[in-house]
């Protein structure tokens, strides 16, 4: 007879979440596809072995072993459909669940669920600002794993979910529920298109409200749910003089960010929010002060009329587009610094975008080639690090000019991750140019 024992698969900051939930509740074991070859890098690790002796860590070779004892498999949100314990998991008929669904379980307070290839973190954040009085907390692929924040006095909680964390959720019972966009992005971990979608429209199966573009129809649910349809309900609309919310308009020159898509996300989190009992003075408060999260879009300084914009987050197709889109200015250069892992992206709009926009392209990281294939009629070249591409776009650039970090693909090759990246930017610009 089977023993009632989870096993917690991935030790990353999901993991060791759910270790530190679990661990007073049933037997747990941990598994990492890293154990045995770098197990060094596996981020909690040695947490685990010292924080949770009775945590019982999988030897390399005994998952199979382990699953035979096993109640179910709670997954961290990077570990694919294919990987090779999920496969046996399946053909042994064990649940694989994800740490949403133990928080989904245990949760008592509103919860909201946000999704979209681009503008995730920044709509979050701005939900969480404009129901600041209402006490709602952030969590999720944002950075917080949800069940650490299952212990907060939160009266609310707004949840970026990724594709990833979505293709897994089996009951997503959301308050209110939006995509935001859908454009091609992890193609190597959903394979296609359809299944990267079909893992986003899994936000809205139990959602009670949704939120969502009239303009962008692959954000439309797939089935019937009350909401509100931005951009064709003229109380709810993105205009050139500012926003509705509501059937009120916000003059641009009262919203501190900019750009089309940014105004976007605004009106997404003023209709979630008042939805969830925000005022318009709640919504104008925060579009009058929300400038931006670091590492999207920022401007870190200008040097010699040179301005230096960090936007590490831009890590795919869509998102450096959009951010080459909203640099350009016709008269001046725009010098771009491109590259990474790519994850299986396609990069011929880009190279079309560049084409049209961009004065010269400095590329560096795996698929740096690849990029450069769809890039025909400007110039381009690769570089190997990031200090190397700041001093070259430095020669580059003159009084006037603009030099953008708009990398269209992950940073996982070169960099920890895209803070990492930016950091690294904005260091090499500052001691560059003192
Ligand atoms: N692992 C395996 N087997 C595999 C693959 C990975 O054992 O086949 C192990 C790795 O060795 C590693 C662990 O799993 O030890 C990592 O798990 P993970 O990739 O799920 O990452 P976490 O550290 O748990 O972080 C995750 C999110 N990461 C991913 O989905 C890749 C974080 O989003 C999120 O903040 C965190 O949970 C808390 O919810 C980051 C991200 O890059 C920011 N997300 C992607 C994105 O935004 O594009 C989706
Ligand atoms: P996510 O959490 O989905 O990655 P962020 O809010 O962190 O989203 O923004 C990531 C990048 O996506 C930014 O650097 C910006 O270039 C771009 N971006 C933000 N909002 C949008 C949007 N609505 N449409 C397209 N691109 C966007």
């Amino acid at each position: 007879m089977k023993q009632e024992r989870d096993i917690v698969l991935g030790l990353g900051a999901t993991g060791y979440s759910v270790v530190r939930h679990l661990h007073t509740q049933c037997p747990l074991s941990v598994f990492d596809s890293r154990l045995g070859r770098d197990a060094h890098a596996i981020p909690f690790l040695n947490n685990v072995r010292m924080d949770y002796p009775d945590v019982d860590v999988i030897s390399p070779r005994g998952y199979k072993r382990a699953l035979e004892s096993a109640r179910r498999v709670i997954a961290s949100p990077g570990i694919p459909l294919s990987n090779s314990m999920l496969k046996w998991a399946q053909i042994e008929r064990i649940p694989v669940v994800g740490d949403i669904d133990l928080f989904m379980e245990q949760v008592r307070a509103p919860v909201i669920g946000i999704t979209g290839t681009n503008g995730k973190s920044t709509t979050v954040s701005l939900v969480v600002d404009m129901l600041q009085d209402r006490g709602f907390v952030a969590c999720g692929n944002i950075g917080t794993p949800v069940l650490d924040t299952l212990k907060s006095k939160a009266t609310g909680y707004v949840l970026e979910l990724s594709s990833f964390q979505l293709e897994r959720l089996q009951k997503g019972p959301f308050k209110v529920a939006s995509i935001l966009n859908i454009s091609e992005d992890h193609l190597d971990h959903h394979g296609s298109m359809e299944h990267y979608r079909t893992a986003k429209q899994r936000i809205y199966q139990d959602a009670e409200f949704a939120v969502y573009d009239h303009l962008r129809p692959e954000t439309i649910p797939d089935k019937i749910l009350p909401g509100v349809e931005l951009n064709r309900d003229p109380d709810w609309t993105v205009r050139e003089e500012g926003i509705t919310v509501g059937g009120e308009l916000l003059q641009l020159s009262e919203i501190a960010l900019s750009g089309s898509h940014y105004l976007q996300n605004l009106l997404t989190a003023a209709a979630i929010s008042i939805q969830l009992g925000a005022s318009i003075e709640d919504v104008a408060r925060v579009a009058r002060t929300f400038e931006g999260l670091p590492h999207r879009a920022q401007t870190i300084g200008t040097f010699n009329g040179v301005e230096f914009i960090n936007d590490s987050k831009a890590t795919n197709v869509c998102a450096a587009i959009a951010s080459i889109q909203e640099q350009y200015e016709e008269g001046s250069k725009l010098i771009l610094i491109c590259g990474g892992d790519g994850k299986a992206a396609d990069f011929k709009e880009l190279g079309v975008c560049i084409d049209k926009l961009v004065s010269h392209t400095i590329l560096f990281g795996n698929d740096a080639q690849s990029i450069a294939s769809c890039i025909h009629r400007t110039g381009y070249e690769f570089v190997t690090s990031m200090d190397d591409a700041v001093s070259v776009s430095v020669n580059l650039s003159q009084s006037g000019d603009k030099v953008l970090l708009a990398p269209a693909c992950a940073s996982f090759d070169m960099f920890n991750d895209f803070a990492h990246r930016g950091t690294t930017f904005t260091k090499c610009v500052s001691e560059l140019l003192g």
